[in-house]
């Protein structure tokens, strides 16, 4: 089986430094009040997401929990349509319907954003046994976070892809915290990759700050699973800066560990990479930062302009067909033909 060709890692490092100007503008406009609900950043996460992605194809399956702005993006996934989202607005990837946690792009086979903790990790191996029972040689991302691993569907779900041999890749985003509990009060085990090891899939731990190590490990785990299908856990050490969520001032963790992973940046870490192998100079890299800031600021103004979805559509999308099964009367026509071109 042959592996996809080697994404260019410059390329990687723009789209990374995207997700970290979009959540910092993001944050920005939260704070203005443009940006309703919950929103939770992703900064210092970015090497999980691009790396995982740069070893996969554009039809394998991704699905992940409610921060997710990221994992859009890295799948290709407008600014545009991501800042819209944020805004509430038709234009974005949920048509305004989702917010920052329900992010949703089936062109681009990203399936979510899902709010319940652990609730995703069941869909995944859904997802991973139809294309195996469709003999598709897919592989589905599933990311979670650490606060996942002790929820019922977690255990549930890896049970029966254990017993299927579903082709997932599951990956733990750890970040150390669950809101402000550290994992250390929330876990037993002394290490979160040991949870695989009770449903006999094989696990390892990955460093999450380090954009090469999570695509040569992905690579290498989703060039076996397409070989014969299987899962995997991943455990992926990483942090994040900013608090849980916009209202989270992360008082429980000190300023110097905060500082250590920073100093560890994965962006840096690229950047010092392919500087020193004569891959990228200072004026190179200052110009793609200033294109990832000139498109996230535009997708603020895209945003801005774009319409609210009308109020009699806030129900639209709920169920599959539901207008052409005629759950809701209330629906108009149009709304019924564009709910039944959107669900098949
Ligand atoms: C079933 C359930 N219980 C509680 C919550 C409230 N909650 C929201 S986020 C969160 C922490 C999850 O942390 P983790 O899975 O480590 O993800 P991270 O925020 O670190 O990305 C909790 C407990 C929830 N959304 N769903």
């Amino acid at each position: 089986m042959q592996r996809p060709e080697p994404r260019d890692e410059v390329e990687m490092l723009a789209l990374m430094l995207l997700i970290r100007r979009f959540e910092e503008r993001a944050s920005q406009q939260y704070q203005a009040q443009k940006i309703g609900g919950f929103c939770h950043l992703y900064i210092g996460q970015e090497a999980v997401v691009v790396g995982a992605i740069a070893a996969v194809r554009d039809d394998d399956y991704v699905i992940t929990a409610y921060r997710d702005h990221a994992h859009a993006l890295a799948r290709g996934t407008s600014a545009d349509a991501c800042m819209a989202e944020l805004f509430g607005k038709e234009t974005g990837c949920s048509r305004g319907l989702g917010g920052s946690m329900h992010f949703f792009d089936r062109s681009r086979h990203m399936y979510g954003g899902h709010a319940i903790v652990g609730a995703h990790v069941p869909l995944a191996a859904g997802m991973a046994f139809a294309s195996k029972y469709r003999t598709e040689d897919r592989v589905t991302l599933c990311f979670f976070g650490d606060g996942a691993i002790n929820q019922g569907s977690f255990h549930e779900a890896l049970n029966l892809i254990a017993l299927f041999k579903l082709p997932v890749v599951l990956i733990c985003e750890n970040n150390l915290f669950a809101m402000g509990t550290s994992v250390k009060r929330s876990t037993s085990l002394k290490q979160i990759v040991d949870r695989a090891e009770g449903y006999d899939i094989p696990g390892e731990i990955v460093d999450g700050m380090n954009f090469r190590e999570v695509r040569d490990k992905l690579a290498e785990i989703v060039c076996s699973i397409r070989k014969d299908p299987h899962p995997a856990f991943v455990e992926i050490r990483t942090y994040r800066y900013r608090g849980h969520s916009m209202s989270d001032p992360a008082s429980y963790r000190t300023k110097d560990e905060l500082e250590k992973y920073r100093l560890d940046d994965p962006i840096t870490r690229l950047r010092a990479q392919l500087t020193r192998e004569g891959k990228l100079t200072n004026e190179k890299f200052d110009q793609i930062d200033k294109h990832a800031k000139e498109t996230v600021l535009a997708a603020v103004k895209f945003a801005e302009k774009s319409p609210e979805l009308p109020l009699e559509r806030l129900y639209d999308y709920t169920y599959v067909n539901s207008v052409v099964a005629g759950v809701s009367p209330a629906k108009s026509k149009e709304s019924a033909a564009d709910t039944a071109a959107t669900t098949r």
